[in-house]
């Protein structure tokens, strides 16, 4: 097979100094940190849709990066470029995992019939090119929101017919993704949400969402999927309100339905920007539910309102979202999966490559940050001495449940005046942070 990317050779780790571009500077794969190499901390992950298939199109222009890897735009020999070619990228940069929605693979047909043949040739072909390499399927989904029948969302579509399609591209996401080893099943909720509450029933809606990921579920585990099902939180974009907004709305949904114990979060970047908070803030919530399961990573752009779905190049942030995977114990099966595309502009094969190599020692820089700042360990002490007033005497009672509030009451009435809370010292905090950051 002939080499695609044949001017870009393999990306070593070369270290901070280095000044060559086609080298890491901070991903070191082999290099311990806490006990256990780098790679396994950051299980990479390649996005089809954006690395091999995105071109660069926008509302108000053509795509500018080629992307038929020498084949004939929409043929199944495409498919297969986009394969030969996904495979070099991930060998060249040294990445395990890649993700898929199920149409990114082939060009959808006008039948289910054919597109679901289609998706087994090229999984057939796919699975070839696994075992030959070790590489592995982080997790896959269906694009539900691309064709016109999925306007009104898939799950929550006023049509029942509509419904039965979505179930349908379900069922077969995931029988390719059990065929490809696959241990994570996504929902991103596409157009699952509404543009106007005048037409819509949103109680109704949410139930037949619930429904179509039960079934997933009952089917999934009888077919032998024993991984995590995902939901990918996202507040709007494309629809003006998504019912998935954040993680907190996403987890009381999956308890309000019974779906918490085989789901998780897929926590995206830009998503949880979008819904007005810090992507530490979605990792913790998810986190702290025990619903921590996989990241998107990727970054917004403050001054802009959508998905812009950047390379993450924000060292700050991806410190304090290491921070909360590595508190949270690491991934089981998730992984870091670059949700992310070039620029329009950026439109060569090198930018695809300079892309990855951002994201990946950004998250290394963000791992080895958060691993020194859990074993400084100052701010776990500061955290946890700051809530110091509940180890014994009434906090410990509060805590412990055996409180009444009447006790409570005497107790303040008997105080007279509580001392005042610890400072927060929110700016001493900052500044160890930075310390830790810059040393
Ligand atoms: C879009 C989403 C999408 C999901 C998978 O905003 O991020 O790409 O990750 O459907
Ligand atoms: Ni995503
Ligand atoms: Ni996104």
């Amino acid at each position: 097979m002939n080499e695609l990317f044949s001017n870009i050779p393999k990306i070593p780790y070369e270290g901070k100094d280095s000044t060559n571009p086609l080298a890491f500077k901070y991903y070191d794969p082999e290099r311990i940190v806490l006990g256990k190499p780098m790679k396994e901390h950051l299980p990479f992950s390649m996005a089809w849709w954006h690395n091999l298939s995105a071109t660069g199109s926008d509302m108000f222009g053509r795509g500018t990066a080629d992307k038929k890897f020498g084949a004939s735009e929409g043929t199944m020999e495409h498919a297969k470029a986009k394969v030969d070619a996904g495979f070099e990228f991930m060998d060249k940069l040294g990445i395990e995992f890649f993700c898929f929605h199920d149409i990114d693979l082939i060009p959808e047909a006008d039948t289910l019939d054919e597109t679901n043949k289609r998706l087994d040739e090229i999984t057939d072909y796919i699975k070839i090119k696994m075992d030959a390499t070790g590489k592995k399927l982080l997790w896959g989904t269906a694009n539900m929101f691309s064709n016109p029948r999925f306007m009104n969302g898939a799950g929550s579509s006023n049509s029942a017919e509509v419904f039965c399609f979505a179930a349908a591209q379900v069922k077969k996401a995931l029988d390719i993704t059990v065929k490809l080893g696959g241990k994570g099943y996504v929902f991103w909720g596409g157009r699952e949400g509404y543009e106007t509450l005048l037409n819509t029933d949103m109680k109704f809606e949410q139930e037949n969402i619930a429904s179509l990921m039960k079934m997933a579920v009952q089917y999934g585990r009888s077919i032998g999927f024993d991984g995590d099902f995902y939901i990918e939180p996202k507040p709007k974009e494309p629809m003006k309100h998504q019912y998935d907004y954040d993680a907190a709305t996403a987890i009381a949904f999956l308890k309000e339905y019974g779906l918490d114990k085989d789901f998780k979060m897929n926590i995206e970047a830009n998503h949880a920007t979008l819904a007005g908070h810090t992507f530490q803030h979605d990792l913790r919530v998810s986190a702290m539910n025990g619903m921590l399961g996989s990241i998107d990573a990727n970054q917004g752009d403050y001054l802009l309102g959508w998905d812009t779905d950047q390379f993450p190049s924000n060292v700050y942030e991806a410190v304090l979202a290491m921070y909360e995977v590595l508190k949270a114990g690491g991934f089981k099966y998730g992984g870091v999966n670059f949700d992310a595309k070039n620029r329009r502009s950026s439109y060569t094969m090198e930018d695809m490559f300079y892309g990855f190599i951002l994201g990946m020692d950004t998250f290394a820089l963000g791992l080895l940050k958060a691993a020194q700042l859990i074993e400084d360990g100052r701010l776990d002490s500061f955290v946890k001495e700051r809530y110091a007033s509940y180890s014994e005497g009434i906090g410990a009672k509060i805590r412990s449940g055996e409180a009444k509030l009447e006790e409570l009451a005497s107790y303040a009435e008997k105080l007279g005046k509580p001392q005042l809370p610890g400072s927060g010292r929110q700016e001493y905090l900052e500044s160890l942070v930075n310390q830790i950051m810059f040393s």
